[in-house]
């Protein structure tokens, strides 16, 4: 048994379940809108030891990750999902496997063989602009919108984003969303290790609304996952060019 769980207060019932990891984000998010997991010891309202959560997960976020509780307003989600139900949805694959989730491209394509792709429509450039602010960046250097359609039961696999892209930024509508993290291991290390399984070493709940921003570490020494969604969501994402 981990140290830490063996150091709970004497006063834990029985009855009262150590947080799980989800709460750990959680704790992580309502002790800082923002931030990079630096407050989260002070995000701990409800016990006075660390508990289980750091059995499997860190609780904090990898450095260079931003996260931002309602981001946009409801009625902004509202009018964003009524404009894109009206887009045209194709579908994706990733590693030679048809995904589940559907995609639409905007300013630029996610692997640059594609062919080119429709400029970013109007709707898209008030969030842009708010999404850049955030960032520190000219609004015109989100060159790249990719709006994912998550399906219920639709996940994202393990993947680093595509190299010619740097900041990734992400807005979630509808539903809220699991975000898992590993460290990044280039495919002659895997080669190496013999395919050696990893497992996630962070994890966040986006929520509905909610915004990030995947820039540094968290952008390029860790790759990232979205397991199966509960219910549709979209993520609005934007990619500056590096
Ligand atoms: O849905 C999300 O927020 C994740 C999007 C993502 O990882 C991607 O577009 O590559």
């Amino acid at each position: 048994m981990s140290p830490l769980l063996l150091s709970a207060p004497r006063s834990l019932k029985a009855s009262a379940k150590p947080p799980s990891q989800l709460c750990a984000a959680r704790w992580y998010r309502e002790g800082t809108a923002e931030g990079n997991g630096a407050n989260v010891q002070t995000a701990m309202p409800h016990w006075d030891v660390a508990p289980a959560r750091s059995l499997l997960f860190d609780t904090d976020v990898p450095s260079g990750f931003r996260y931002r509780d309602d981001f946009i307003t409801r009625d902004d989600e509202a009018s964003l999902a009524g404009e894109i139900a009206r887009l045209e949805f194709s579908t994706f694959e990733m590693r030679g496997v048809v995904a589940r989730r559907r995609v639409a491209f905007f300013g630029r394509s996610y692997d640059s063989g594609r062919a080119s792709t429709p400029p970013l429509p109007p709707f898209l450039m008030p969030l842009r602009e708010t999404v850049a602010a955030w960032a520190g960046v000219d609004p015109q250097a989100f060159a790249m919108s990719l709006i994912n359609e998550y399906p219920p039961g639709a996940p994202i696999g393990w993947h680093r984003d595509a190299p010619q892209y740097e900041i990734v930024a992400g807005v979630s509508l509808l539903s809220s969303c699991r975000m898992t993290f590993r460290p990044y291991v280039p495919p002659q290390m895997q080669r190496a290790t013999h395919g050696l399984r990893r497992t996630a070493t962070h994890e966040v709940t986006l929520e509905r609304r909610s915004a990030y921003l995947m820039t540094g570490d968290s952008r390029n020494a860790y790759e990232h996952h979205v397991p199966a969604v509960k219910a549709l969501r979209y993520s609005i994402t934007f990619r500056t060019l590096r």
